[in-house]
C-alpha cells in the first residue's frame, strides 16, 4: 500500500509579519500540498528564543509533524535567533541538509552564505530552518525536497 503522506508544521519567525503578511509560509503550504503531503499547522511567532523553541516542541511532540519548517530569523541581525532556538530543543545535527540548501542557493545569490540555518533532529522529527522571504524560502525548499521522503523513512 502507499505510504502515509509526510506531515509538516510551519513556524514563521518574525517581529514584523503576521499571518496575513506571511507569503513565505503560504508558499510553503502550497508546495507541501503540491507534493501530496500534509501541513498540520502554521503559526507566526516573534523572534524570541523561548517562543520559537516552544513552537518547535509543540510541532514535534503534540502536533507530531514529521518535518518542522521554520521560516525566517536565520540571518546576521541580532534579532535573528531561529538557529539558537532550534539547537536548544533538538538533539542531533543533520548538516548535509543545510549544506544542500546553501550549495543550491549560492548558485542563485552570494547572500546565501549569510544564512546560519541549521537542520536538526528532535527524536524522529526533522527541523529545518528556511529563510524568511518567499523567494528565498522557495529556492531553499527546491534544494532539499528530493531527499525529504527518504529522510522521513529513515527516522521511522
Ligand atoms: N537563499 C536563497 N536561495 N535565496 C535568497 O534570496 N537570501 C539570503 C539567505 N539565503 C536568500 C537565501 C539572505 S539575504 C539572508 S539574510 C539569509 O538567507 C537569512 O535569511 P532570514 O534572516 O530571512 O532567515
Ligand atoms: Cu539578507
Amino acid at each position: 500500500h502507499a505510504s502515509a503522506p509526510i506531515t509538516f508544521a510551519i513556524i514563521t519567525c518574525s517581529d514584523t509579519r503576521g499571518m496575513k503578511q506571511d507569503t513565505a509560509g503560504a508558499a510553503l503550504e502550497q508546495l507541501i500540498a503540491d507534493n501530496g503531503w500534509v501541513c498540520r499547522s502554521h503559526v507566526v511567532v516573534k523572534d524570541e528564543v523561548p517562543q520559537i523553541s516552544a513552537a518547535i516542541v509543540e510541532a514535534c511532540d503534540t502536533i507530531d509533524a514529521d518535518i518542522v519548517l521554520t521560516c525566517g530569523g536565520s540571518g546576521l541581525s541580532l534579532r535573528d535567533v531561529t538557529p539558537e532556538a532550534t539547537q536548544a530543543v533538538c538533539d542531533r545535527n543533520v548538516p548535509g541538509i543545510a549544506e544542500a540548501m546553501r550549495a543550491h542557493s549560492l548558485a542563485i545569490t552570494p547572500f546565501a552564505m549569510l544564512s546560519r540555518a541549521l537542520c536538526m533532529q528532535r527524536g524522529t522529527h526533522l527541523v529545518v530552518n528556511l529563510p524568511g522571504s518567499e523567494k528565498a524560502a522557495r529556492e531553499n525548499w527546491d534544494g532539499i525536497v528530493a531527499a525529504l521522503p527518504h529522510a522521513v523513512k529513515m527516522m521511522a
